[in-house]
């Protein structure tokens, strides 16, 4: 990063439940401070925030609430964070988040009425609110069979920790990502889907095959906005 039109990238990874998403990143994160790459680690939702507590209780189904509060919640959860991580990269240090954006769509779009298995939500509804966040770099995706999934010691108590439900997201990742495209132009999120099913260590040198030169060689321009 050589001069003052360079910035540290901002890098996302989505995926179903018990794809790897926290091993990965964690393994990410301590092989980037092993080469001395200081970075930014996020989980979304952060639920140490006052709002996330409020995701929490619904997630643990402590609390009750509406489908549309709770998804403008995992929203402003992101919002809280969507100015830090914006310095964050102008400052030269990379940024990895755990789940994003495209998590809040995906699950709340895959949502559906228990009679009639009609759409709770519609997909435009469900975008709206994160229109504007900060635009990631790369998205790396990790996609797993639902089936997969399970076979990694089940599904938790959590509330969308269901087969029939994550089957439903894997579909609205799978429309989420057409959408994004590959990204290859200059200036516009990269989305790369990443069989998660493989061996960890196989999955692990992908991830750095694809993040390390980003990190090492950093962007040129400011961090652009999500949909707009
Ligand atoms: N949600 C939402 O609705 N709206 C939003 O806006 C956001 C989220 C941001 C909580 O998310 C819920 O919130 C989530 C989406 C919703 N609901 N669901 N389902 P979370 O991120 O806090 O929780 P999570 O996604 O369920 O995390 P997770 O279960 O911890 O999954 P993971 O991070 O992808 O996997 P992991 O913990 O790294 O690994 C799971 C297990 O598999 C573990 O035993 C590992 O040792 C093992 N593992 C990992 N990699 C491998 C490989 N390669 N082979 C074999 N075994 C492996």
């Amino acid at each position: 990063m050589s001069n003052s039109t360079w910035r540290a990238p901002f890098i996302v990874i989505e995926g179903l439940d018990r794809s790897g998403k926290t091993t990965q990143t964690a393994n990410l994160y301590s092989r980037l401070q092993d080469e001395g790459i200081q970075t930014s680690l996020h989980k979304f939702p952060d639920r140490t925030t006052a709002i996330g507590q409020m995701i929490n209780a619904y997630l643990c189904s402590t609390s009750e609430l509406d489908d549309r509060a709770v998804h403008l919640l995992f929203s402003a959860n992101r919002w809280e964070l969507a100015s830090t991580i914006e310095k964050t990269v102008s400052a030269r240090t990379p940024v990895i988040c755990d789940r994003y954006a495209f998590s809040g769509i995906a699950f709340s779009a895959a949502k559906v009425h228990s009679g009639n298995g009609q759409p709770l939500l519609p997909f435009e509804w469900c975008r709206a609110p994160d229109v504007g966040l900060p635009a990631p770099d790369l998205v790396l995706f990790f996609d797993i069979t639902p089936e997969q999934a399970k076979a990694r010691g089940g599904y938790g108590d959590e509330r969308y920790e269901k087969e029939e439900m994550q089957v439903r997201v894997r579909e609205m990742y799978r429309r989420i990502g057409e959408e994004m495209g590959a990204g290859d132009a200059p200036g516009k999120t990269k989305w790369v889907v990443i069989d998660a099913g493989r061996e960890r260590e196989v999955v692990q040198e992908e991830v750095w095959n694809l993040v390390s030169p980003l990190v090492k060689r950093g962007i040129e321009g400011p961090l652009r906005r999500l949909w707009v």
